[in-house]
């Protein structure tokens, strides 16, 4: 037996380590006031469903001032919210009323860029170079004869040059959209404005922050070409397969504008502002760096509290490179003590039903990820068993989409207003046209027949969100442990009490099993019995020992 420690720190009554933590896409949640978008006040009339759902803790997609070019990643005041969404109040009210049903509440925080319609930027255009207003930006001369050129040879990440010229020629520098210009972290200026937004959340009520494109505040080498720049923005795609983990490596392993040593410094700074508040309150980064052991460099002890583990992500249904997947992370988080997490699928990716290939073999990862050490991250819909939906062209909105010139499809087809009730108009998500079409045939997929439907994923889900509660093996201090098993097949148990076989192939296997009883399977069919368990194809299973 190949014994393995959880990734989890000692045994800990923080919320945070084991939770499930629902992200809510606002725009796309519940509309309240019939403008077609989701908002603050409909997330408020949700939160009786989430809290029977069981999670832990919402964590919100940003609702601040913006003029929404990238879905509210563009921020204008980060200090406000925008009225598409509600009011200030409306969101005290949501914080409040989220903490009445138990939910915790976490806020999106983007620190490597605002928006250009923020008054920083604005005032950046209006004063000349070299100004301290320029200086929290990245502004820089351009090259060739009369500078028509962009400083340096950089890719937007949805394509297209990351350099804009302005008026006077200058040029100024956007990871993402020429809308968002990326802010320029050694002016002290946007340190201190971005402690007064932590603080201005923290005294709000919020526990917590999702830290958005976290290893990107700190840039090097500004000026320099890099050596494939198209090559390079394949490779930090996390749908983009069409290239081998060899070249990945390669490109990858110095990213000039990702994962620099100067971003920690940021963190421990804003660790420090956390814990002058009370309560527990925490941080999780979207790192996506290479290799994933760097990743595990955000959350040490002095630093964030959790990142996004998107390796399962970039897996398909393979049993093999899932387990070794999994037991990387864990091996890569115990060395710093911080708890894993998983996750399935967010707001930039396909839905998981699509990209693994139908709800059976959703369903199982769903319940593999759920009985795993650390926490989880459902986005929202995933519950529901939404796929991605499908979009004509003239509906996407993706800055993605429209600055590849439609090559990039872009991530609207995640992003489409969830189905609230069956055979009404919108399916009750709202009275007026959604800002994403949603498809003809999402009946099947409302809330309200999945919330009676006991045998559907909504049910899956809300069973194995309970176990996760009670059941002692999902204890922050539980070890897993890996059994032998059969090629396509994962089998493992955590202590006290809970075996888990995952049967990745298209057929029934017989697997030894001294379990006692099924506590939970993603699919009816199996079968225990005299030391031998017949577990269904495509099927994750719970047993008692
Ligand atoms: O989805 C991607 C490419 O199409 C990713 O590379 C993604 O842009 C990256 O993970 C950073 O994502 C975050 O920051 C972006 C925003 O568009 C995403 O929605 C957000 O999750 C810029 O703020």
């Amino acid at each position: 037996m190949n014994s393995e420690l959880s990734a989890s720190a000692a045994p800990s009554k923080k919320w945070w380590p084991n939770a499930a933590i629902y992200q809510v896409y606002p725009r796309s949640f519940r509309d309240s006031n019939g403008d077609g978008e989701g908002d603050l006040r409909g997330i408020i009339e949700g939160l009786p469903y989430l809290a029977s759902l069981g999670v832990d803790a919402i964590w919100l997609s940003p609702f601040y001032t913006s003029p929404n070019k990238d879905g509210g990643y563009d921020v204008a005041n980060p200090r406000d919210v925008d009225p598409r969404f509600g009011t200030l109040a409306d969101a005290k009210a949501l914080i409040d009323a989220a903490h009445s049903h138990g939910i915790k509440f976490i806020a999106d925080i983007v620190p490597n860029h605002f928006s250009s319609a923020h008054p920083w930027f604005q005032e950046a255009l209006n004063s000349p170079k070299g100004s301290v207003a320029r200086s929290r930006f990245h502004f820089y001369d351009g090259r060739g004869p009369n500078g028509d050129n962009p400083p340096n040879n950089w890719i937007s990440i949805f394509r297209g040059p990351a350099w804009t010229r302005t008026p006077d020629g200058q040029w100024y520098l956007h990871l993402f959209d020429s809308s968002q210009p990326d802010l320029n972290w050694s002016n002290p200026d946007v340190a201190a404005d971005f402690e007064k937004t932590l603080r201005f959340w923290l005294d709000l009520g919020v526990d917590g922050f999702r830290i958005d494109v976290a290893h990107g505040a700190v840039k090097e080498n500004l000026l320099v070409d890099h050596r494939d720049p198209e090559r390079l923005i394949d490779a930090l795609r996390l749908d983009f397969l069409n290239i081998s983990e060899s070249e990945r490596a390669g490109l990858l392993s110095d990213v000039p504008f990702f994962d620099r040593e100067g971003v920690h410094e940021i963190y421990r700074k804003w660790r420090n502002v956390l814990n002058e508040y009370p309560g527990d309150r925490m941080m999780v980064a979207e790192a996506f760096v290479y290799p994933s052991s760097r990743a595990a460099r955000y959350v040490r002890p002095d630093e964030l509290h959790q990142v996004f583990n998107f390796n399962l992500m970039m897996l398909g249904w393979d049993a093999d490179a899932m387990r070794s997947s999994i037991q990387r992370t864990l091996a890569e988080l115990k060395d710093v003590k911080a708890p894993a997490t998983w996750v399935l699928n967010n707001h930039d990716t396909p839905r998981v039903v699509t990209r693994i290939g139908g709800i059976d073999k959703a369903r199982a990862l769903a319940m593999l990820i759920h009985s795993l050490p650390g926490g989880i991250y459902i986005y929202q819909g995933e519950e529901l068993g939404l796929p991605s939906a499908e979009l004509p062209d003239e509906a996407r909105q993706d800055p993605a989409f429209i600055r590849s010139g439609g090559t990039d499809k872009g991530r609207d087809e995640c992003r489409v207003p969830i189905p609230w009730k069956t055979h009404q108009l919108h399916y009750g998500f709202s009275t007026h046209e959604p800002w994403l079409p949603q498809p003809k045939d999402w009946d099947g997929y409302a809330v309200d027949v999945a919330t009676t439907d006991p045998n559907g994923t909504y049910a899956l889900y809300k069973e194995s969100l309970k176990l996760r509660h009670w059941h002692p093996a999902f204890s922050a201090d539980s070890e897993l442990y890996w059994l032998d098993s059969d090629a396509g097949v994962m089998h493992f148990v955590r202590e006290p009490g809970l075996e888990v076989v995952v049967n990745t192939t298209d057929q029934p296997i017989v697997v030894e099993s001294n379990a006692q009883s099924i506590l939970l399977q993603s699919k009816e069919g199996s079968e225990l019995d005299g030391g031998k368990l017949t577990i269904a194809a495509n099927a994750t299973i719970w047993l008692q020992r």
